[in-house]
């Protein structure tokens, strides 16, 4: 496998495989060799990476906000990037051929921001920039044992980011919400390395997500960076799973990078027992398929783990897994073989007490314990890939996770590089968190429009998410209707619930259709014997703010809305979960109700205080009845 990080994303892209090619043949061969564990091959990021020996470059870095983009356009408007000999940007260096030593800038003196994190919780003046800003870090190189490699390591970036080491550019990655990966093996000094990235969070129309959202624009380097130091041949990437529909067995590759073909590759999980070995083929993967003797299966009432160690031409990575089969059959949604109702929440990767993305395990554990205390037993994670602790948290505390891309509205259905960049984010999200047990469900995108072209879309992100991923399942939050001759009969007819395992929708019955009273007469035609899943309803409501049930924006509206919405949901007869909008109070631009909203939407049930609302606990006592009903279902069997 060649040492290149994420094909999608970062430029120069690599040209496809040219049939006939010693690299098409390789590739051929890989996939026809993993075939049989019905997983396919792509050049992922190095897993895993908190486990890795790394520098982390997180803290305080220098920063420089350049709103008209000066370090990256001259003064004609050109990049430096495009002259023949790139400087890489003003903030780099000065341009070739500069006729004076001036020199009009000094990270030095720059003000700092925290990494990571966003720049518009950090200074009062950036809460609504949106644009440039530069980032800089200097650094030792850490000692390393003689022909170890080293790869820059980004958890996230918001939106577009242009990375520069010691002067040259290493690439650019664009997507705000997954990581990416530079090698620098050879690229390091001893003393006072100058990595610079300038990070642009511009909206822009062919983006991912596009230009209109309901949620913060949070720029910065939002995820951890780290510098990895990895053996000259390495482990870059690995899956195990339990195969779907064979509980006593589980499957999975290892892909390295810089092997020797025939490199003996092993899995053992010591706690079961198991000691897998498989030899890797050329390109570096090998497969697995092996007997799990006596696993406790994983579940949100028994998150158990087991230690699995990969180990390989010298090199070493481990983690604890979980293993548990997801399915649909009929109506149902099966975790374990056995039907289960997903009690959920929406969440966003905010913190509300700092008003601020989410970014620690710290965090993670903050806001799905707050889900636990709820009830829930799965979150959604909207509308974009979070932070790489949260699937790991919801591993060690049993909540499933839905996963989801920022296909969102109106994304630019006819372009190609949209369509590539949606499939990227797809694909990065995907290759970091299969080993997930508690992810259960990939999400292609949130209210898209009905249209043959949208349609046919995410019916392509859909078939490679399948394609990366056959043990979980894939669904979308789609959109309701009205019957035109009775407005109280909804309709769910998106000829996308064709294509996912799950039909999901958001329905706003009670807050912007009509008052929650019209619940009672509302009925459902979901035309599909597929799992429903409801994937938003809700209202606003600020915390603190009481009055009657008819006084909207009070807690009582709010809780009268859960109250009378969550009978009317229980005559969708395939429902089998929900994750309602949403856990905490978010920052949104869309959102100026003078001492109501400023900013925020409050369809929290937590506030931006931390205070839990009326409806909170509306929801709280439907979930702990929904979660004894399970229980002694389980007992009766
Ligand atoms: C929706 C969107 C969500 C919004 C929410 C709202 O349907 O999916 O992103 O925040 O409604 O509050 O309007």
């Amino acid at each position: 496998m060649p040492h290149v990080p994420h094909p999608a994303r970062l430029t120069p892209r690599r040209p496809p495989a040219r049939p006939g090619t010693a690299r098409a043949r390789l590739l051929a061969s890989l996939l026809a060799a993993c075939a049989a564990a019905g997983l396919r091959a792509t050049e992922p990021v190095i897993a895993n990476p908190l486990a890795r020996t790394a520098l982390a470059l997180d803290g305080a870095w220098r920063t420089i906000v350049d709103p008209y983009d000066n370090g990256y356009l001259d003064y004609r408007l050109e990049p430096y990037d495009a002259r023949e000999n790139p400087t890489g940007g003003y903030f780099l260096d000065r341009p070739p051929g500069s006729p004076s030593d001036l020199v009009e800038y000094n990270f030095d003196t720059a003000p700092e921001l925290a990494v990571p994190g966003d720049w518009n919780s950090q200074s009062e003046r950036l809460l609504y920039y949106e644009g440039t800003v530069w980032y800089r870090r200097t650094f030792d190189r850490p000692a390393s044992p003689p022909g170890h490699r080293q790869f820059l390591h980004f958890g996230a970036a918001n939106y577009e980011a242009e990375v520069y080491l010691n002067g040259r550019k290493l690439g650019r990655h664009i997507g705000g919400f997954t990581p990416f990966q530079f090698e620098v093996t050879g690229r390091l000094r001893d003393r006072g390395n100058s990595l610079v990235v300038r990070v642009n969070n511009q909206r822009r129309p062919e983006g991912v997500p596009t230009v209109n959202t309901d949620w913060w624009n949070y720029g910065g380097l939002t995820r951890d960076v780290l510098l990895l130091d990895v053996p000259r041949a390495f482990i870059r990437d690995y899956v195990v799973q339990l195969k779907p529909g064979d509980g006593g067995r589980a499957c999975g590759y290892v892909q390295l990078d810089g092997a020797a073909p025939a490199t003996r590759v092993t899995i053992e999980i010591a706690e079961l027992g198991v000691s897998a070995e498989s030899q890797a083929d050329a390109a570096g993967r090998a497969c697995f398929d092996f007997a799990l003797p006596g696993a406790a299966l994983w579940s949100p009432e028994d998150p158990r783990r087991y230690d699995v160690r990969v180990s390989a031409a010298g090199d070493r990575v481990g983690e604890r897994i979980g293993f548990r089969t997801i399915a649909t059959r009929g109506s149902d949604i099966l975790l374990n073989g056995r039907p289960v109702f997903l009690r959920g929440i929406s969440l966003h990767e905010e913190n509300p007490l700092r008003g601020a993305r989410a970014v620690s395990e710290g965090e993670a554990r903050l806001l799905l314990g707050w889900a636990k205390e709820l009830g829930c037993n799965f979150v959604r994670l909207a509308h974009y890939p979070h932070n790489e602790h949260v699937a790991r948290v919801a591993d060690e505390l049993g909540l499933l996770l839905w996963e989801e891309i920022p296909v969102y509205w109106t994304i630019h259905w006819g372009d190609p590089a949209t369509l590539d960049n949606a499939r990227g984010q797809l694909e990065s999200l995907i290759l970091r968190d299969h080993n997930r047990a508690s992810v259960v469900i990939w999400s292609v995108g949130n209210e898209t429009p009905v249209s043959a072209e949208r349609t046919a879309f995410m019916g392509r992100l859909i078939a490679r998410a399948r394609e990366l991923d056959p043990t979980r399942l894939v669904s979308a939050a789609m959109e309701v209707r009205a019957d035109p001759a009775n407005p109280d009969r909804k309709i769910v007819e998106d000829p996308l619930a064709a294509l996912t395992d799950v039909v999901s929708f958001n329905e706003y019955v009670g807050w912007y259709v009509g008052l929650p009273d019209d619940c009672a007469r509302v009925t459902w035609v979901v035309d599909t014997p597929k799992p429903v899943i409801i994937s938003e309803f809700g209202g606003d409501a600020l915390q603190g703010l009481h009055a009657d049930a008819r006084t909207r924006f009070s807690e009582e509206f709010q809780a009268d809305l859960y109250r009378k919405t969550l009978p009317m949901l229980g005559r969708i007869p395939q429902l089998r979960g929900m994750s309602p909008w949403i856990l905490c109070d978010f920052r949104s631009p869309r959102r100026p109700l003078a001492g109501i909203q400023d900013g925020w939407n409050r369809k929290g049930l937590i506030g931006s205080n931390g205070k839990r609302k009326e409806a909170f606990f509306v929801l709280q006592a439907f979930y702990r009845a929904k979660e004894a009903e399970a229980a002694a279902a389980a007992r009766a069997r």
